[in-house]
């Protein structure tokens, strides 16, 4: 059986959307991995076809019924493959690399994908969602969100990444206890472009010299850019120093 995702979603002509294309797109055509969206007013229990209704307290917007989105949750889970039930919003926990891996290791996901102004609480609490966020401002949908964590996903599944092993070396893949670090740049063609040159030691063939310029790029674009990074990486430092004159 190959990965399986499920997006529960008012709007499931939004899948697969850009997982459609280039490798994630091929994987899909190739069986590497599954995908499906349903519908969620098709689990509504009303001839109207209600998904939502007002929220308790007053304010704006309308809040999803946890009824109709309960139903479309067991109608995912029906096929008894024990998948991680993931709600997108952004009062979730940040997305990261660690727990896209951990997703990817077991047999899929199923996406609740919330609109109007949330999902009823007691629904999250319970199915058990995990409540996922992918960053620090607020999207119309959680279908975007969906869209961003598969990709995350597919993209380590075996086989959808052509040949060369980037996943190892690219940001955010430390690994093994090691922090992670940004990437460094990238040049090629021309060596000279616009009166701007390509960094001589990468024409230089010295490959030490090379690997060594790229890890002082990295760690000065991780120290500026993302200095929560950096810090995280003093911290791990540290605890290795404490480790070892405690040992
Ligand atoms: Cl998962 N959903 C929405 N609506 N906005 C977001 C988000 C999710 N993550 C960041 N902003």
């Amino acid at each position: 059986m190959s990965w399986h995702a499920t997006a529960l979603t008012l709007f499931p002509e939004m899948f697969p959307g850009s997982l459609g294309q280039s490798l994630a797109g091929r994987a899909l055509r190739e069986g590497l991995w599954r995908l499906d969206a349903r519908q969620i007013r098709d689990f509504a229990l009303d001839k109207h076809r209600t998904v939502d209704d007002t929220p308790c307290g007053g304010g704006a917007g309308m809040v999803l019924r946890p009824d109709v989105v309960d139903a479309a949750c067991a109608a995912a889970l029906a096929d008894g493959e024990d998948r991680a039930l993931v709600y997108l919003t952004p009062r979730g926990k940040l997305l990261d690399q660690a727990l896209v891996r951990e997703l990817v290791a077991g047999p899929g996901v199923i996406l609740v994908c919330g609109r109007y102004e949330g999902l009823d609480q007691r629904v999250i609490e319970a199915r058990g969602m995990r409540e996922v966020s992918i960053g620090d401002y607020v999207l119309s949908g959680g279908e975007p969100a969906a869209l961003v964590l598969l990709d995350a996903c597919v993209r380590l599944l075996p086989g959808v990444m052509g040949g060369v092993d980037s996943a190892a070396e690219e940001s955010f893949s430390a690994g093994a206890g090691g922090a992670p670090l940004l990437e460094y740049p990238q040049y090629t063609r021309p060596v000279e472009w616009q009166g701007r040159a390509v960094p001589e030691v990468l024409l230089s063939g010295h490959h030490a010299a090379v690997a060594r310029w790229r890890r002082e790029m990295a760690e000065r674009a991780t120290r500026e850019r993302r200095p929560d990074l950096w810090s995280r990486r003093d911290d791990m430092r540290d605890g290795v120093a404490a480790k070892a004159s405690a040992g």
